[in-house]
C-alpha cells in the first residue's frame, strides 16, 4: 500500500459530473447518460463499463499513431522529470529548437521556420496575426482584410470564428473581427454526390476570390485561409484543380495563402501534409492535433521562406513579433512531439495510410444504397457519410447512429447529419471491415 493510498483515504463516492462545463456538448443530455472513457490502447478505448470501443475517429482527429504508444509515454515521463517547464520568452531550452528543426525537415524545404502554440485555435490566430504583421513589415500595411470560407472551421478564437464559416460557432458572439469576407464552400451534392476522392466539379468556385479582390482592391487584402479538406464541417474534399486555382489567384494579387492543416497534417491523407498530397504550396500552414499524437496539447505554425526574414529587418535588439504563449514550445510537448515523429517514421504510418487508402475508399463506397445515405466522400483515411435528415429534426438521425455505434463498440463522430470517420493510421484491413460492418448494420436498422 502506498503512503497515500490507504483504504481510509480512498474516496469511494461517485463522481459528480456537474462542475465540468463540457465543450461542444449537450451537457444536460450527456450528464443524464454519460459515456466515459477510462483507458486506451492502440486502436481501442476502454469505456467506464469495461467495454472495448474501436476508435473510428483517432480521438478528435489527433491520435494518428494509436493510443498509449510506449515510446511517446516514456519520452513524456523522462522529460517531465528532467525539465518540467521553462520559459521561451527571452530564454530557451534545447528541445524546442530540436523539435522545430525536425518539423521543418518533415515539410518541403519551402518552409523554414516554426512558431509553437498549444492548439489549432491558437495556431490559426497566430497565422492571421503573422499575415497582418508581415505585410506591414514590408511596407504594405494597408493589406488588412482576411478571407475565409463558408463551412470553414478554424477553431474557436475570435480570429478563427471570424474567418470560419460555421453559423452556430459565430451567431451568439457579437460582431467578431472587422474586415472579413468569405468565399463559398465547395459542397455540391447535385453535381458531386458519391465521388471517389476529389470531385470533378467546382474548381471555378475559387474564382469568387477574384470577385472579392475586385470589390476591395488587392492592396487591402492580407490573406486567405482554407482547410485543404474541410474536416469538422463534414469532410468536404476540394474539387480537382480548386486549390491550384486559389494559389494562382493569391499569387497574382500578392495575397498570402494559409492552409489550415490541423486535421490534414501528420499523415491523415497518406502524405506528411496536404500541401505535399495536392502539390500546392501555401505561405503559412497551421497545425496541431497529430503533432504530439494528441498526448500533450500543442500546435505549430509553419512559414514559407522569406516570411520570417521579412520580420528580421526590424531595428537591432527589438522583439520582431509581439506574440507568444506561456506554453509556446513547452518542453514536455516537444518531447511528446519528437517521439511522435519517431513513431510515424519508424512505422511508416504516412505510407501505410497511402497504401490502405484504396481499401478504405472501397469500404466507404460499399455503403452506397444503404438506407438514408445520400453521399459518401473519402480521401486518405478520412470518410464523410451524409445522411438524409429526418424532416423537422436535423442532426437526430446521425446522432442516433453515433449512440448506437457506441453501444455496439464503435466510436464515430457526427456533425449535423454527416458521419465523419478518421481512425488511427495504425489500423489494419480487419479494423476497416469492422468499422463498416458495424456502421452498415446500424444504418440499416436506423429510422
Ligand atoms: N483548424 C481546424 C481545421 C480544425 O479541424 C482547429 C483549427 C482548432 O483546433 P483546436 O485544437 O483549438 O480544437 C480544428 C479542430 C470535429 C472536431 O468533431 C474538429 C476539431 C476539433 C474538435 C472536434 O470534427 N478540429
Ligand atoms: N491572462 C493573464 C492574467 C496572464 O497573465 C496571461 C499570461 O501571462 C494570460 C492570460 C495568457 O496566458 P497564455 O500565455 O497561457 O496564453
Amino acid at each position: 500500500m502506498s503512503a497515500t493510498g490507504g483504504a481510509a483515504e480512498f474516496d469511494a463516492s461517485p463522481n459528480n459530473l456537474e462542475a465540468f462545463w463540457m465543450p461542444f456538448t449537450a451537457n444536460r443530455q450527456f450528464k443524464e447518460k454519460p459515456r466515459l472513457l477510462v483507458g486506451a490502447e492502440d486502436m481501442h478505448y476502454v469505456a467506464h463499463d469495461g467495454r472495448r470501443i474501436l476508435d473510428g475517429t483517432a480521438g478528435l482527429w489527433c491520435v494518428n499513431a494509436g493510443h498509449g504508444r510506449k515510446k511517446i509515454v516514456e519520452a513524456v515521463r523522462a522529460q517531465v522529470g528532467k525539465l518540467d517547464y521553462a520559459p521561451a520568452f527571452q530564454m530557451g531550452h534545447p528541445i524546442a529548437f530540436q523539435f522545430a528543426s525536425r518539423l521543418t525537415q518533415l515539410l518541403s524545404p519551402d518552409f523554414d521556420h516554426v512558431f509553437f502554440t498549444n492548439s489549432g485555435s491558437e495556431s490559426v490566430d497566430t497565422a492571421l496575426k503573422m499575415a497582418l504583421a508581415y505585410h506591414r513589415a514590408r511596407g504594405e500595411g494597408t493589406r488588412q482584410r482576411l478571407i475565409g470560407r463558408e463551412r470553414g472551421y478554424h477553431g474557436v478564437g475570435f480570429g478563427g470564428i471570424s474567418v470560419g464559416g460555421v453559423v452556430s460557432n459565430r451567431k451568439v458572439f457579437g460582431s467578431l473581427l472587422n474586415g472579413i469576407d468569405h468565399i463559398p464552400h465547395t459542397h455540391n451534392l447535385a453535381k458531386n454526390a458519391f465521388s471517389r476522392g476529389q470531385p470533378e466539379n467546382g474548381a471555378e468556385l475559387a474564382d469568387e476570390l477574384e470577385r472579392i479582390v475586385t470589390l476591395h482592391d488587392a492592396s487591402n487584402i492580407a490573406a486567405v485561409i482554407v482547410e485543404p479538406v474541410a474536416g469538422s464541417t463534414g469532410v468536404l474534399v476540394p474539387p480537382k484543380g480548386y486549390l491550384q486555382r486559389l494559389r494562382q489567384i493569391c499569387d497574382k494579387h500578392g495575397i498570402l495563402l494559409i492552409f489550415d492543416e490541423v486535421i490534414t497534417g501528420f499523415g491523415r491523407l497518406g502524405a506528411s501534409f496536404a500541401t505535399e498530397y495536392f502539390g500546392v504550396v501555401p505561405d503559412i500552414i497551421t497545425t496541431a492535433k497529430g503533432i504530439t499524437n494528441g498526448t500533450i496539447p500543442m500546435g505549430a505554425v509553419f512559414v514559407r521562406k522569406g516570411i520570417y526574414d521579412a520580420f528580421m529587418n526590424a531595428p537591432d535588439n527589438t522583439i520582431e513579433l509581439f506574440h507568444g504563449y506561456t506554453y509556446s514550445g513547452h518542453p514536455v510537448a516537444c518531447a511528446a512531439g519528437l517521439a511522435t515523429l519517431d513513431v510515424y517514421k519508424e512505422e511508416g504510418l504516412f505510407e501505410r495510410a497511402a497504401e490502405l487508402a484504396p481499401y478504405w475508399e472501397d469500404a466507404v463506397h460499399s455503403l452506397k444504397g444503404t438506407r438514408n445515405v445520400i453521399d459518401l466522400r473519402n480521401l486518405g483515411i478520412i470518410a464523410g457519410i451524409e445522411l438524409e435528415p429526418i424532416a423537422g429534426k436535423p442532426t437526430k438521425r446521425a446522432f442516433d447512429a453515433f449512440l448506437q455505434c457506441y453501444e455496439k463498440g464503435l466510436l464515430i463522430r457526427t456533425t449535423g447529419d454527416i458521419i465523419a470517420l478518421s481512425p488511427p493510421l495504425i489500423l489494419g484491413k480487419s479494423h476497416i471491415d469492422e468499422i463498416f460492418g458495424t456502421l452498415s448494420g446500424v444504418l440499416r436498422d436506423l429510422n
